[in-house]
């Protein structure tokens, strides 16, 4: 397989060359640098507002085995362009190579959980199932399928994920199944009489006929064991699909079937979750979310053997980020600085951290269900794309 390995990955074998070469000088002309990298980025894709900051576990996987300090944002931390999320302290050849499997961890992984919470955000308390998995190289899978779920998702779809997560994998059925028992009401009553009963039944209803008849038929098939109805519309039928999903609601609640629920999938993303919350109860979301942009993060040194020093276009000096609990407003200040008080009045929290002192995690590593509830809480104040600051 075309992957590298955890071993690989430490063994720095996924490390640009360049990063060896300036090692290899460094060693020969026996120079000692202690220095001070940090993780930040400059703006954040699509003219988000906010980011999701994720990836933080795989990091500590490469960094508590080696001789740094580390300060960092909390997994899950909602943070702003050109605050540092991370910041390692050490001599700079001890941890140096590992700067792209660092970036990689933090840049792909905070783009998905961004996405996610995203979409988690435009759906409120509807349900939004993670269903990428299928679009990207399936050795990753878990990982961002556990980046969606921290970063939002209620759900996810494959076994893996589900496992590191520690929840049950969700999800519907497939068309196969459907053109296989030759129409979506013996495809449902067969997964009626066979699958678990703890698993919802969700009929698709988009393969061959019209969706409220489809929907009509499973219904009155299943009954109270239907719990609610998937349309996978193809962009070709899909046409109005506000409309489509108002006629579906209205003829099952004309006929008494108003609590079976409404989902869909296929070309979901935030924007269009806005348009069909009115009758939708839950979202499978695939490539917009595991396909998402990622987040251009970049680590640079700030300051060596204890003086500020930056390249051009980054500010030299160690920082802190602080953040008021109460509007959430955030600030950067120089490391330096004493108490600081938001204008709103209240005080404010710092949010880098220490993280890795002495080789040793400062606290063990949170659940991922813990870092979800941490994201959810932040969101209640985020608005989706207008800047509080
Ligand atoms: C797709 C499948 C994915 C959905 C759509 C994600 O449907 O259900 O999970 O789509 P997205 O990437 O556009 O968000 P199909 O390809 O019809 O597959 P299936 O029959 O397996 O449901």
């Amino acid at each position: 397989m075309h992957v590298a390995s955890l071993k690989d990955i430490k063994n720095g074998k996924v490390t640009d060359a360049y990063f060896f070469r300036t090692l290899e000088i460094l060693k020969t002309k026996k120079i000692k640098k202690h220095v001070k990298a940090e993780f930040i980025a400059k703006n954040l894709p699509c003219d988000w507002q906010w980011g999701v900051l994720a990836g933080i576990e795989e990091c500590a996987e490469l960094l508590k085995d080696l001789k740094v300090s580390v300060r960092s944002m909390r997994e899950g931390t909602i943070f702003r362009p050109y605050q540092p999320v991370m910041e390692i302290e050490g001599e700079y050849t001890d941890f140096g190579i590992y700067e792209t499997a660092l970036l990689g961890f933090l840049c792909q992984a905070s783009g998905i959980a961004t996405r996610a919470a995203r979409c988690k955000k435009a759906a409120g308390m509807r349900g939004v199932i993670s269903f990428g998995a299928r679009r990207m190289h399936p050795s990753i899978a878990p990982m961002i399928e556990r980046n969606a779920y921290i970063g939002g998702c209620d759900g996810v779809a494959t076994l893996k994920a589900a496992d590191l997560i520690g929840e049950k994998a969700t999800g519907t059925m497939p068309h196969t199944l459907i053109i296989i028992m030759g129409d979506s009401t013996s495809a449902s009553k067969a997964f009626d009489e066979v699958i678990d009963r703890n698993v919802n039944r969700i009929a698709l209803v988009d393969t061959f006929g019209d969706e409220k008849f489809e929907a009509l038929n499973v219904a009155r098939a299943l009954g109270d064991n239907l719990f609610g109805v998937r349309l996978d519309t193809p962009g070709s039928r899909r046409g109005d699909f506000y409309r489509i999903l108002e006629e579906v609601r209205w003829e099952l609640n004309l006929r008494g079937f108003n609590k079976i629920k409404l989902l869909v999938s296929g070309g979901i993303d935030e924007q269009e979750i806005l348009k069909l919350n009115h009758f939708v109860d839950a979202y499978g979301v695939g490539t917009a979310i595991s396909n998402a942009s990622v987040v251009d993060f970049s680590m640079d040194i700030i300051e060596m053997d204890g003086v500020p020093v930056a390249k051009r276009g980054k500010m030299s000096g160690s920082k802190r980020v602080v953040r008021c609990p109460e509007c959430l407003k955030s600030k950067i200040v120089p490391y330096s600085e004493g108490k600081i008080n938001c204008e709103c009045g209240g005080k404010t929290e710092d949010l880098l951290l220490p993280f890795i002192v002495n080789r040793s995690l400062k606290e063990p590593l949170p659940e991922a269900k813990e870092i979800r509830k941490y994201v959810l809480k932040q969101l209640e104040k985020f608005p989706l794309d207008k800047n509080i600051e």
